[in-house]
């Protein structure tokens, strides 16, 4: 008698922009991947949510949408922002919502150079191979803080960051353990503590506390203005990032665009408890630039799949993913933000037919 498949229950938010590009490109290579494996399911749930459903409903999910996404073990979701509507609109009613609600407080980002994709920088020691921690829970995206006197020339605007003992001792922990258990076991601990003498100081301070639970990491602390420089001219140093929200979300579009190109960079939202289902996305946000042309590159989107493939344990898919896409890469075959002429399906069509072998 055949074995049960393995059944995961994943939400697919496409959302805006090139987000149903790249998703639909994503799913495309999913489908392959579960049909030559024929170890696991998954079990898709399309929710139309983004910019053009708070057209027709007034806002970006339903009222019960984050009960519904708890109904899960993972979400895929494209991008969220759109032209007629404020970023800030976009952003908070559905991506922000998401993470805040459920206390996806971890938000991982790898970087690494893929075979066949040029880097930006000019002659790298060894290939970039970082993973940037960020805070996804508090920090500068808060939300605290208000406006006065609008319209007024003395108009006041204030925008609160919040960091709370919790909120960094937790993602202090998780980065940690990040870096043990890589090969390097070092650890840069992110802040802008010399100007900001309270949330950064705080930063500081609990890096230092917990450190002495991680004998075996080397953790060094950095002003975040001084790794960018570090991370342009001495990569080679760097292995585990650790920073706040805003500056780890500045810092990692930095660090994909030196990779190559902020397509191909994935992320996971985590909840490193699984009381949430964690979820995953690119990077890269709607791009109108490129909508409805064929030409995004859905790497960003596919290797986001890898990662959620391996928080659901199916390790040896996300393995074999993985590989396809880099041979995909090693092959050439590559959209235009990486120099070459591929479109989104083509990508997708060759890591699909490098599953099927
Ligand atoms: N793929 C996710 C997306 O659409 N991101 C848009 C964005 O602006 N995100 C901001 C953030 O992650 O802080």
């Amino acid at each position: 008698m055949a074995a049960a498949l393995r059944t995961h229950r994943i939400a697919c938010i496409p959302g805006d922009g090139i987000g149903p590009e790249v998703i639909g490109a994503t799913l495309k290579v999913l489908e392959t991947l579960e049909r030559s494996l024929k170890t696991f399911k998954l079990d898709f749930t399309q929710l139309p949510w983004g910019s053009d459903y708070y057209r027709s409903q007034g806002r970006y999910m339903p009222t019960d949408g984050i009960q519904l996404l708890k109904q899960h073990d993972a979400i895929l979701f494209g991008a969220v922002g759109d032209k007629d509507v404020p970023d800030h609109i976009s952003l908070w009613e559905l991506l922000l919502a998401i993470r805040g609600q459920m206390q996806l407080y971890v938000n991982v980002r790898p970087v690494r150079t893929l075979p066949g994709i040029q880097p930006l920088i000019a002659t790298p020691v060894k290939p970039i191979d970082w993973v940037i921690i960020r805070e996804n829970s508090e920090g500068e995206y808060a939300g605290q803080g208000g406006r006065t006197h609008v319209g007024q020339p003395w108009e006041c605007a204030t925008e609160v960051a919040i960091y709370t003992r919790h909120g960094v001792g937790r993602i202090m922990r998780f980065a940690f353990e990040t870096a043990l258990s890589r090969p390097q076991k070092s650890l840069i601990v992110v802040t802008k503590s010399n100007a900001m003498r309270n949330g950064m100081v705080l930063w500081d301070e609990i890096a230092t506390e917990i450190s002495k639970d991680y004998p075996s990491v080397t953790m060094e602390k950095m002003l975040v203005d001084a790794m960018t420089v570090r991370m342009v001219k001495n990569p080679h140093t760097i292995d585990t990032i650790v920073g706040t929200n805003l500056q780890m979300d500045i810092l990692s579009d930095l660090a994909a665009a030196l990779a190559g190109s902020i397509g191909i960079a994935s992320s996971s939202n985590i909840d490193p408890s699984r009381q949430s289902p964690s979820f995953f996305e690119p990077v890269h946000g709607s791009a109108f630039d490129i909508t409805g042309k064929g030409v995004a590159n859905p790497l960003g989107a596919i290797w986001s799949a890898t990662e959620m493939l391996r928080w659901l344990k199916e390790d040896d898919a996300a393995d074999r993913l993985m590989s396809a896409i880099e041979k995909v890469c090693e092959g050439n075959i590559l959209t235009r933000d990486l120099g070459g002429h591929a479109g989104t399906l083509d990508v997708a069509d060759a890591i699909s037919k490098e599953l099927s072998q």
